[in-house]
């Protein structure tokens, strides 16, 4: 199929509750919509960069200027069969993987659509329903965060993750388990430690986590290795691992034993998937990472994570566990077991609630070889 035009949408969506992280706190949460049309169809991506360059150095500036300068005039127009049609066409420009995203995920929800078959299908996904949790920020307090933390279990989630950072770790970690002491609980520290200053998180090892996501800097395999020997806790990689080589580097190097997937983060769903047949191959756990996605990236995230692999709960929540009102129609809900229903109609399974989408745009352009 050929893409005649796109249109960039900046969106800005107030959260239900700020979120807090290692790397700084947001109220409300920016993206890029791209829309593009081919065949009579429009198919739908969202790239996850955020307003700040905290989690990864993309922002919705970069995204914006690299699809609008060199992503999209390269592929307008351009017979695109699959993805990797796409992905070699976008080859000539390094990094700004999540941009890519955004663009590859618009071609899946259009060869769905054209085809007729849902994204998990194309995936080769493998179940109706995905295992999820929640991911709970920053509070100002161990108190209120198992205060927090309660609040998501009584609405049915069943695998917790709370952000920490230095100073609030240890403690926090331990109040939660004091008051859960089944619970499937991890940490995420985005990147907020050093090999150095990680001694500070030995004590979490006697917390029977899940995992401890990305203590260390992302450009730095080689001390995540390091530190996986002093832990008994799997180390799992989020930020550093963009690239299926990164991802084959890592396992090779033991730098972690799970890998969070996140489909903007490494390029597209065609490498998020690729990630995941590596580590299906080596035994290595995967799950689902989120960035706290609008219904267009959570439809995504569902199809990607039934893949067979996905074998820990992903980072998908309910809609109503941030936004009161999102740019699809359809409403994510939580199932008693802690699930989520995979879309199953064509493409992305979901349609664009027009009003809303309006509310959210901060800044709309249409490109096209036609002036
Ligand atoms: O590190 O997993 C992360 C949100 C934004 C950026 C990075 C991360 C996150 C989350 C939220 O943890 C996951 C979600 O979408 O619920
Ligand atoms: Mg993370």
């Amino acid at each position: 199929m050929k893409i005649t035009n796109i249109n960039l949408y900046h969106l800005r969506m107030p959260l239900l509750n700020a979120f807090e992280t290692s790397f700084g706190r947001i109220q409300t949460r920016d993206c890029v919509l791209v829309e593009a049309f081919a065949e009579g169809l429009i198919g739908y991506g969202e790239c996850p960069a955020d307003h700040d360059p905290g989690y990864s150095y993309e922002t919705v500036g970069t995204a914006w200027h690299i699809l609008k300068d060199f992503l999209i005039p390269a592929i307008l127009d351009q017979e695109l069969v699959e993805s990797e049609d796409l992905q070699v066409r976008m080859g000539f420009v390094r990094g700004h993987l999540m941009a890519k995203a955004g663009l590859e995920m618009a071609l899946w929800d259009l060869m769905g659509k054209s085809q007729g078959f849902a994204l998990h299908h194309l995936l080769g996904g493998v179940r109706q329903q995905v295992d999820v949790g929640v991911s709970v920020g920053l509070q100002s307090s161990p108190h209120e965060l198992v205060r927090v933390v309660q609040g998501y279990l009584d609405q049915g989630y069943r695998r917790v993750k709370i952000k920490i950072k230095p100073g609030r770790d240890v403690m926090d970690a331990q109040a939660v388990r004091k008051a859960f002491p089944d619970l499937r609980l991890q940490v995420d520290a985005n990147s907020a430690y050093t090999l150095e200053s990680a001694i500070a998180l030995h004590p979490l090892d006697e917390l029977a986590l899940l995992l401890i996501e990305q203590p260390l800097a992302e450009d730095d395999l080689w001390d995540h290795s390091r530190l996986q020997t002093q832990f008994r806790t799997p180390i799992c990689l989020d930020e550093s691992i963009v690239s299926l080589r990164h991802a084959r580097q890592a396992l090779e190097m033991h730098a972690c034993r799970v890998i969070n997937i996140k489909a903007g983060r490494v390029g597209g769903l065609s490498q998020g998937r690729a990630i995941h047949d590596l580590c299906q191959e080596q035994g290595i756990p995967v799950w689902c990472g989120g960035m706290l996605e609008t219904g267009i990236g959570r439809a995504s995230n569902l199809a990607l994570a039934s893949l067979a692999g996905f074998t820990l709960p992903g980072d998908i929540s309910a809609t109503d566990r941030y936004y009161a009102e999102d740019i699809t129609d359809e409403r994510f809900v939580l199932n008693p077991d802690s699930t989520i229903d995979v879309p199953d109609s064509p493409g992305l399974g979901v349609d664009i609630n027009q009003k809303a989408l309006k509310r959210a745009t901060l800044a709309k352009i249409s490109l096209s070889n036609k002036g």
